[in-house]
């Protein structure tokens, strides 16, 4: 799938633009960061001129923050100071900040784009939506716009993407990972970005408190030979005692869907207000759709990852986990 003519449209939008929005998902990932970021080098390498501001609800975490130096962004913003505006990663997000009904007013038309690889359908209807669900990152795309204008990449925007990239492929592990991706990846690397810096901030650089934490989680871990499932608990006692955060969880679900045997993984964590987190993983070779134990629950995501809450707390009873 090519996007010749969607792309020249986003061009188009960027070239007629004075103050551009780049708004990217709560709670941001290297691919979120990453796509909007470089978005932004190309704009003030070409359009001195013109203002970008990047948008998002929360700031990045501090781990994630190390591949984003000394940029930017911001968590509020007025609709006036904007004549265009850029959404990047996970459109379905934007829907909830609200920005589909200010939007709609016709002085914005041709003058919104929506670059995803999520598949979540146009932000508003005749925005521009560029959703190629066979990337396996929002960056991924960002570097074949970058291709078809033939913005030549310095070290630092390669950088950004390959950030996105890896982070989404969780190191190119992952089955979102096509020759496509590996052929970018390279190209990336080439033009001077590092995998091992990448792999370092996101994937090689736990602290003690987040391993104390997965062992908790490991010594508790079970394996139900009938469903397949294997599952944790963690409560927010286990958080205290390891003096960790929720932000450590991430990963716990991936690794007990490691496990030999297993055909998907669910992590249960105690939240504030009284509510209990499930995190659920699974992968392609197992034959395991997790969203549809999500939606069960109220919950959401993709087919091998997926989660959902429910109200209670964590209790341990006759040797087994509850939710009370
Ligand atoms: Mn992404």
């Amino acid at each position: 799938m090519s996007f010749i003519e969607e792309f020249r449209k986003l061009a188009a939008i960027l070239e007629n633009a004075q103050n551009i929005l780049l708004t990217i998902h709560p709670r941001p990932d290297a691919d979120a960061l990453g796509s909007a970021f470089a978005l932004n080098s190309y704009i003030e390498k070409t359009f001195p001129a013109k203002k970008v501001t990047i948008y998002t609800v929360d700031q990045p975490g501090k781990q994630l923050a190390q591949l984003f130096k000394e940029y930017s962004v911001v968590n509020k913003f007025s609709y006036q100071d904007f004549d265009s505006f850029i959404f990047l990663d996970r459109g379905s997000i934007f829907y909830e900040l609200g920005f589909n009904k200010f939007l709609l007013k016709p002085q914005f038309l041709n003058k919104i784009a929506n670059i995803d690889h999520h598949n979540k359908g146009a932000l508003i209807p005749d925005a521009l939506n560029i959703v190629n669900s066979k990337s396996s990152a929002t960056c991924e795309i960002v570097y074949d716009f970058f291709k078809q204008i033939s913005f030549k990449l310095d070290f630092k925007t390669a950088q950004f993407l390959l950030n996105g990239i890896f982070a989404d492929t969780g190191g190119f592990r992952h089955s979102n990972t096509s020759p496509k991706t590996l052929e970018t990846a390279s190209d990336l690397m080439r033009k001077g970005a590092s995998i091992t810096k990448v792999n370092r901030v996101l994937f090689a650089n736990k602290s003690l408190d987040t391993l104390k934490l997965w062992g908790v989680a490991l010594e508790r871990a079970q394996l139900n030979k009938n469903t397949g499932m294997a599952v944790s608990f963690i409560t927010k006692k286990d958080l205290e005692k390891c003096h960790a955060t929720i932000h450590d969880l991430g990963g716990i679900s991936e690794m007990l869907n490691t496990i030999s045997g297993s055909k998907f993984s669910l992590v249960l964590s105690e939240r504030p207000n009284n509510k209990v987190k499930a995190s659920l993983r699974s992968d392609e070779h197992k034959k395991i759709d997790v969203s549809e134990i999500a939606r069960e629950f109220k919950g959401g995501g993709h087919k091998l990852s997926s989660g959902f809450e429910i109200e209670g707390k964590l209790k341990k009873l006759a040797g087994s986990w509850i939710i009370e």
